[in-house]
């Protein structure tokens, strides 16, 4: 046994002074902020992807991420803090790995385990006694347990005595003004008690507020919870602005009062669905975890139904503007505003913008799309272009979408050359009324008054 608290204690104190060397699989938007807290703490670094690309980029000290500045990785690749390889063997000089790879759905909405399994393996390859592993890829309750344990045991090492295993989410807002990974807190759960005490003690170096939970499932579902919480909330919201449209109620005037409750009530917005890679995909982890033990998570089906919804009704939407001057969507010239899955931030992934411009697409309409954040994007292997925001081009569309309210978009200008906007978020409810018409995203039929 003192062998085996040695070993622990060994690890716990090159924590400590900071000789740990640390590992980090996947250099992403949350790989790669990670290693630099680890950097700024005082360790050094092997950042570990497949991408030679990447892999290169940072070795140049440049920075592919948006929240980190290339000089933060300059730095760090000139004072020999952080070294950036697709060599897996160096992952054997590393005492703590922490894995932040990829954790997709495939078509049919079920667990995509390729990256992490592969991560896995890797560091099974090149584990040995002493080393740390913590997976903080979102996934489902088990994943810790069930694939990463097993293949370390099979090295011969035994979790909680010679290798220490735990599960930490990774809260990665892109583009958050105020949370960065140092200042969110971070939730472990380990295999054995030694696991949590390692664990903690590694994201203690780093991070501002570290909290232990009992088990690596406690910690996954931590993660499903805080995601499936906004997209059934997003679904509330997104509900209650189709309920206004039928009733001829502003969604937003009633969201608005009602975030005036100051206790007991949370605000979310309505929009014309929900991208990103957490909120659209992350319920589903759960989803497909209890579709095996046989329970059927409602709340969470209803909800991506009802999002999943939401590009279809704004394309009604624009479909019944154009029908109001007596045009077809076929044949029609649309200008889709912002594709981003989110405002300010350059990411289209599962952003509801390609969706709603597929749709139109599909019914005949000539569509372009402006996003100042992306200027192209690549979808089923082509890449399609954004054109520059101009009078002409507010004027040559017959319709005008806007999808993601990016703040730098001067949408005084949008509906004073515009002929018709369709607001999918509410950013034209204060502006001086301009040349264009403009359709909410709710607006049914004005209840009672004249029309
Ligand atoms: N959305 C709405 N209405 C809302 C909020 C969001 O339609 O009220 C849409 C957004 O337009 C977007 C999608 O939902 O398309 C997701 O938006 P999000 O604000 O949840 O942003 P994400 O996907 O970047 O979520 C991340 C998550 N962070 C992590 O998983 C670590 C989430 O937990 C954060 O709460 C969220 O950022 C955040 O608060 O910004």
């Amino acid at each position: 046994m003192t062998e085996t608290a040695s070993m622990k204690d060994q690890l716990l104190a090159r924590i400590s002074d900071r000789s740990a060397v640390i590992g980090v699989i996947g250099l992403g938007y949350v790989g790669l902020p990670l290693a630099m807290e680890f950097v700024q703490a005082g360790f050094t670094v092997v950042g570990y992807d497949v991408s030679q690309r990447v892999v290169d980029l940072l070795m140049a000290g440049q920075s592919h991420i948006q929240d980190i500045p290339a000089e933060t990785v300059h730095d760090a690749v000139t004072k020999g803090r952080f070294i950036a390889t697709a060599v897996e063997d160096r992952l054997r000089e590393c005492e703590a790995i922490s894995i932040a790879v990829p954790t997709p759905l495939s078509k049919t909405r079920d667990p995509d385990m390729a990256f992490v399994l592969s991560a896995a393996d890797a560091i099974a390859r090149q584990a040995h006694p002493g080393l740390c592993v913590v997976l903080e890829s979102t996934t489902y309750p088990g994943t810790t347990r069930e694939l990463l344990q097993p293949r370390l045991e099979a090295q011969g090492l035994i979790v909680g005595r010679d290798i220490f295993v735990a599960f930490s989410p990774e809260r990665v807002d892109p583009g958050n003004p105020v949370y960065h990974t140092k200042n969110t807190p971070k939730v472990v759960g380990g295999i054995t008690p030694a696991c949590v005490e390692v664990a903690t003690a590694l994201y203690q170096s780093c991070i501002d507020i570290v909290v232990p939970v009992s088990s690596p499932e406690a910690a996954e579902l931590v993660k499903l919870l805080e995601n499936t919480f906004r997209a059934v909330n997003i679904g509330l919201v997104n509900e209650i602005a189709i309920v206004c449209d039928k009733l001829g109620v502003n969604v937003w005037e009633v969201i608005d009062a009602a975030a005036t409750k100051p206790f007991g009530f949370m605000k979310f917005t309505p929009g014309p669905g929900i991208g990103g890679h957490c909120i659209p995909l992350d319920p589903h982890y759960l989803a497909w975890k209890m579709r095996t033990l046989n329970y059927k998570t409602r709340f969470i089906d209803l909800a991506s139904e009802i999002n999943a919804h939401m590009p279809e009704w704004v394309v009604q939407k624009v479909a019944d503007a154009l029908n109001e001057v007596r045009k077809a969507v076929r044949g029609s010239r649309l200008l889709v505003l912002g594709v981003a899955y989110k405002r300010d931030i350059d990411d289209v992934r599962e952003s509801p913008a390609l969706d709603v411009i597929r749709l139109l697409e599909e019914r005949g309409a000539h569509v372009e799309f402006h996003d100042p954040f992306v200027h192209e994007f690549r979808e089923d292997g082509h890449v399609r272009k954004g054109v520059e925001l101009s009078d002409e081009m507010l004027r040559w569309a017959d319709a005008v979408v806007v999808i993601t309210d990016h703040k730098v978009v001067d949408y005084q200008r949008v509906v004073d050359h515009a002929t018709l906007v369709v607001d999918t978020r509410n950013v034209t409810a204060r502006l001086t009324p301009g040349r264009a018409r403009i359709i909410p995203l709710a607006s049914g039929p004005a209840m009672g008054g004249a029309k």
